[in-house]
């Protein structure tokens, strides 16, 4: 079976966004696949978190992995900073990254906003981190939202690089496995950025923990337009937005949806995705609750996972000193 490898930060609840991009593809083709599913806190803290609040997120995220489907079956489950080898690898790999690359990143420049000066070096390197989390396990396929295209091509601009230099088929390449719909979900209040965990506007996202009360308030809210069309149309981003959840949640077509809601108004399409995507969260909660009401189960499952990856990294990591020239 070819190797998959993908990740979330555990920077805060996780949304809608994440798992349509994301987690939902994960668990969707989990079974073709020899999958390993990371929680990246190392790139958490690239951006300043509270500890206690990294602490219990990183616990919410992997409950949440597996309340969404994810089955140990078929997914090594574990924490990042438990397998040292990222971050040893990583110190490396930064020794092959050309500054030139990582200047070109937009998630950094968005991210560091101005503020270069202050900015830690670690958000700077995060690609590079990125980069050996996919490397390390000689992945195939990585399966991603939209915005984690330009990190995938460095990624592999890193790989090729490194087995060029040492003329030796170090790594494998990996592709990016990014899916037609549900790749960019967009903000609620403003369709044309990107849904996401850190934008201050709490009616922006919906989150997977929400209850039907809020989905309910935060869908009525959404931005739409004044044409009060039922249709996708990219020139109207935030019905289409929500249009794309729908199809996404139904599997239905384009067209199959266009003619479900011809001649009806936004009341009645929010009335049937607000359904929707009560039905859909409502069990992934009720397997979360439980998952955190058993601790120690859910630490059992994520210490096995690091056991299991660490030999892994380890073979990779050996590697790649034993061409370097170290250890
Ligand atoms: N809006 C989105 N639509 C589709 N996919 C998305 N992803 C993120 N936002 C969307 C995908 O979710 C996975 C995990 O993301 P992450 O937490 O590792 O990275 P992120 O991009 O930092 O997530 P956020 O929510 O956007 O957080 P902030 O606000 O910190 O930037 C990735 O596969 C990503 O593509």
């Amino acid at each position: 079976k070819k190797r998959v490898f993908s990740g979330i930060q555990p920077t805060g609840n996780i949304h809608l966004g994440n798992y349509l991009g994301a987690l939902r593809n994960w668990v969707n083709a989990q079974a073709e696949y020899d999958n390993i599913f990371c929680i990246v806190d190392l790139h958490a803290i690239t951006l300043p978190i509270d500890p206690v609040e990294l602490h219990t997120n990183t616990r919410k995220l992997a409950a949440l992995y597996i309340a969404c489907g994810l089955d140990t079956r078929y997914c090594k489950l574990f924490i990042q900073s438990h397998v040292r080898e990222h971050a040893e690898m990583s110190w490396i790999m930064s020794c092959f990254t050309p500054m030139g690359w990582l200047n070109r990143m937009t998630q950094f420049k968005s991210k560091a906003a101005g503020n270069l000066d202050s900015v830690d070096t670690g958000l700077y390197c995060y690609p590079v981190l990125m980069a050996c989390d996919v490397l390390l396990y000689q992945t195939h396929y990585v399966p991603v939202g939209d915005d984690q295209r330009q990190h995938m091509e460095l990624t592999r601009d890193l790989a090729q690089r490194f087995n060029a230099i040492y003329k030796r088929p170090v790594f494998t390449v990996p592709e990016a496995q990014i899916r037609e719909e549900g790749a960019r979900i967009m903000s609620l209040t403003e369709p044309t950025k990107k849904m996401s965990k850190s934008d201050t506007d709490l009616n922006s996202r919906i989150n997977l923990l929400d209850d039907p009360k809020t989905i309910k308030k935060k869908i009525n809210r959404a931005t739409t337009d004044s044409l009060r069309l039922v249709t996708f149309d990219p020139e109207r981003p935030g019905i289409t937005n929500l249009l794309t959840i729908y199809q996404v949640l139904t599997g239905e077509s384009q067209q199959e949806i266009e003619a479900a809601f011809a001649g009806k108004g936004y009341g009645e399409f929010k009335a049937a995705l607000i359904d929707r995507l009560v039905t859909t969260l409502e069990p992934i909660q009720k397997r979360y609750y439980e998952l955190m009401n058993d601790l120690p189960t859910l630490e059992g499952i994520l210490k096995q996972g690091a056991d299991e990856v660490r030999p892994l990294a380890a073979t990779t990591l050996n590697q790649v000193k034993e061409v370097v020239g170290l250890g």
